[in-house]
């Protein structure tokens, strides 16, 4: 009677249909996908331990374990059919997600190892296990990991938050937004690569979201600002896939196909440790040179998508 994989069935934290790959383990069913990778895999935290998400059918009822699965899955799939790569290192790590992390806890992370998802208070967050973007944040920062591996403060530090958000965007592809289906206090979403002025941050003097250089936060919260200044490259990667106009300098936008590709070959070809906005203007035009040739529209796009956010 060994373990063998099984199609499940469930419904996630907003309700809505899942269907994902599960496992028939010692009589009942647990979320353990073998088919991608080694494996993803998703346990229950409620006792600040990791224990396995059982159903004794293929009905599974815990709506975040569910949503933490299927977007593990979706994350998984966006990489290796976008990029050709397997999972996180690229050589298959198991995808470890843990579920009703903390007591009410209002975020999600990445430790290095897996995702952690609390179920927020209700009054701030939804289970935050139910944001595909967040879900593909988190697993975004473990490639940035294996990559570039751009170290957790100051600018590299906020091309890291930017990146993850890049593929969260990307993964989610349906607008340009960060954690909108989570906001419980009817704010529009955690962050916006469109516009980010629009997300009210309480962690700037501001209460504004940077969208130019020359307003950069340089203080000494959040690590030297790394979930605050994001936001300058997330408008650039914006400004590459969509165009528009941004203080006056106009961007022929090239869709996102390109824009993820540019972004992916920056990240895992030229970007280091300790590159800065700057360095990562030059790794994008040279991702876009490589990949479409240096009088492309791509490289046209990227060079005045920076030149729009202030980076030289
Ligand atoms: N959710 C946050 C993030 O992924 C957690 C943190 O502040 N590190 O960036
Ligand atoms: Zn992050």
């Amino acid at each position: 009677n060994a373990a063998h994989d099984v199609t499940a069935f469930g419904k996630g934290v907003f309700g809505d249909k899942r269907k994902f790959e599960a496992q028939a383990y010692e009589g009942k069913f647990r979320l353990f996908d073998a088919t991608r990778g080694d494996g993803v895999v998703t346990y229950d935290n409620t006792t600040g331990t990791n224990v396995d998400v059982l159903s004794i059918n293929k009905m599974f009822k815990d709506g975040a374990a569910v949503d933490a699965h299927v977007n593990a899955e979706k994350t998984y799939d966006y990489f290796k059919e976008t990029f050709g790569r397997d999972s996180v290192d690229d050589n298959g790590q198991q995808l470890i997600s843990a579920v009703h992390v903390g007591e009410n806890w209002n975020n999600a992370s990445w430790n290095g190892r897996q995702m952690s998802y609390g179920d927020g208070d209700g009054e701030r967050f939804y289970p935050l296990a139910g944001g595909l973007d967040v879900g593909a944040h988190e697993m975004s920062h473990g490639v940035v990991q294996h990559t570039a591996g751009l170290i957790y403060r100051n600018e590299s530090g906020a091309l890291n938050e930017s990146y993850a958000d890049i593929f969260g965007a990307m993964v989610d592809r349906d607008d340009w937004l960060i954690g909108e289906d989570i906001m419980a206090d009817g704010s529009i979403a955690l962050r916006s690569l469109e516009d980010p002025s629009v997300i009210v941050d309480e962690r700037t003097e501001s209460g504004y979201s940077p969208d130019h250089w020359s307003k950069r936060y340089i203080g000494n919260l959040d690590n030297g600002g790394v979930h605050i200044n994001s936001s300058i490259n997330n408008k650039a990667a914006y400004l590459v896939s969509e165009g528009g106009e941004h203080y006056g300098i106009a961007v022929s936008g090239v869709g996102r196909e390109a824009t993820e590709q540019i972004y992916y070959r920056a990240l895992s070809f030229y970007l280091t440790r300790n590159s800065d906005f700057s360095m990562m203007r030059q790794a994008a035009i040279q991702a876009a040179t490589d990949l479409y040739g240096s009088n492309s529209a791509e490289v046209q796009a990227v060079t005045q998508a920076y030149n729009a956010v202030g980076v030289y």
